[in-house]
């Protein structure tokens, strides 16, 4: 049985197998937001190892070790830039999800955490991102291997809206 669950945080901290990383399209090298967040904490190591691995495409994604994070794995996916909603995003937003468990279940990643993928610089609308954030992942989880899948929140209004989000689904949402 898989578990699902939201938390707030700051997602460099987590020790779990794996975090996911909402990267760049042009390149793995860093940004802002999470990326930026992810890559001070990594160490410059990561830097290097993204350098080998070129750019990602929106919706895909790809694996990387986490350095200096208590995770052993990054997993860094491209999630969409929002155009009001009728340019691919929903189908895009949900490769993100899909790609990122494919390629931990690949790896024998058992715990994972995703970050609210496309909603702070990308300007994704939070309620409609978290709907296709846990309907993705709950399609994607039976036989998959995985067994914990965390959504870390950076404020606590997003943690009330995945709260909500799981809720309705019928699973349960912790904070913490
Ligand atoms: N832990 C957890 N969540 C965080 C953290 C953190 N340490 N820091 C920010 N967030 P964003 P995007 C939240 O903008 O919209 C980068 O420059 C944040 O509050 O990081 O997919 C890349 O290089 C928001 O809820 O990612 C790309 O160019 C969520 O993470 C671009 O931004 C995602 O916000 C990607 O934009």
């Amino acid at each position: 049985m898989t578990v699902l669950r939201a938390v707030q945080g700051d997602i460099t901290k987590l020790a779990l197998d794996a975090i996911v990383n909402a990267a760049n399209s042009s390149s793995l090298l860093g940004g802002g937001g999470v990326d930026g967040a992810i890559h001070r904490a990594a160490g410059p190591e990561l830097v290097h190892e993204c350098r080998l691995l070129g750019c990602c495409k929106t919706g895909e994604a790809k694996l990387t070790k986490g350095h200096r994070l208590q995770a052993r794995f990054i997993v860094h996916t491209v999630g969409p830039v929002w155009r009001g909603g009728d340019h691919g995003e929903p189908e895009l937003l949900a490769s993100c999800y899909r790609r990122a468990l494919e390629i931990a279940a690949a790896n024998g990643i058992r715990s994972i955490a995703f970050p609210s993928i496309s909603t702070g610089i990308y300007g994704y609308p939070i309620e409609r991102a978290a709907t296709v954030a846990v309907a993705t992942v709950r399609e994607m989880l039976a036989g998959s291997g995985v067994g914990e899948v965390v959504f870390c929140c950076f404020s606590a209004a997003d943690l009330a809206v995945y709260a909500n989000v799981l809720n309705a689904a019928g699973e349960g949402a912790a904070t913490g």
